[in-house]
């Protein structure tokens, strides 16, 4: 993959959009640069069925006229179905031994909280890394605390050549700070669905890589 693809990383899954059409938002995103996204359908409202397949398959028309990589949280069958990009998981979600056999060269992304799962991930071939949350979050209802740019500063250190995007209550206040501490990129669900204006709030973020 290209590690450069990691840089404006955008989540969502209809349960993050309130205000508006889910996929205009991704539509929106997709126009001001967004450079990654991943469709992460969780809770309770949560599509299902050919509903959800169906919109997935929109948001992958739209990510493939924007040339974005597009990757799928979790749901292998989905992602493999879809041919999809790539897909992401926790720790939680699959046994990352077995993922890559399913996938075969599809981008996959691993969400790691230490050392040891960073092992894990890369000795099954993960692509890039997660690493969260940073700052504290409402949009994962089981997000661990707050590791804040420490672990990830060290994980640079000894990882020159790793991708790793950040994830977890970044912002345009906060996300030089994320970038600065040695990640690739920056992964958001709310900066992004909440936004009033998504194109100064795209804007403001790719500043962050001049
Ligand atoms: N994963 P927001 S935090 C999807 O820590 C997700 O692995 C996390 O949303 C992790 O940008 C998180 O609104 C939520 O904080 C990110």
């Amino acid at each position: 993959m290209n590690r450069k693809d990691l840089q404006l990383y955008f989540i969502m899954g209809t349960g993050n959009v309130v205000h508006q059409k889910p996929i205009q938002v991704l539509e929106k995103a997709l126009q001001h640069g967004i450079t990654m996204f991943q469709l992460r359908e969780k809770g309770p409202c949560a599509l299902t069925g050919q509903e959800y397949e169906n919109f997935a398959r929109h948001c992958q028309k739209l990510c493939q006229q924007y040339n974005v990589p597009f990757i799928i949280n979790d749901d292998v069958e989905l992602a493999v179905k879809l041919k999809a990009d790539g897909i992401h998981i926790g720790q939680e979600d699959f046994p990352v031994s077995k993922i890559r056999k399913k996938i075969g060269k599809m981008i996959l992304g691993v969400s790691v909280h230490s050392h040891a799962e960073l092992e894990t991930a890369l000795q099954y071939g993960a692509d890039y890394v997660g690493i969260g949350p940073i700052f504290a979050t409402t949009s994962k209802s089981d997000a661990k605390t707050p590791s804040g740019t420490k672990f990830l500063q060290g994980l640079r250190i000894e990882n020159p050549e790793l991708p790793i995007v950040a994830i977890g209550g970044i912002n345009c206040s906060n996300g030089q700070s994320v970038i600065d501490a040695g990640a690739d990129g920056i992964a958001v669900i709310s900066a992004i669905c909440d936004s009033e204006d998504i194109s100064q709030t795209i804007a403001t973020f790719k500043s962050f890589f001049n």
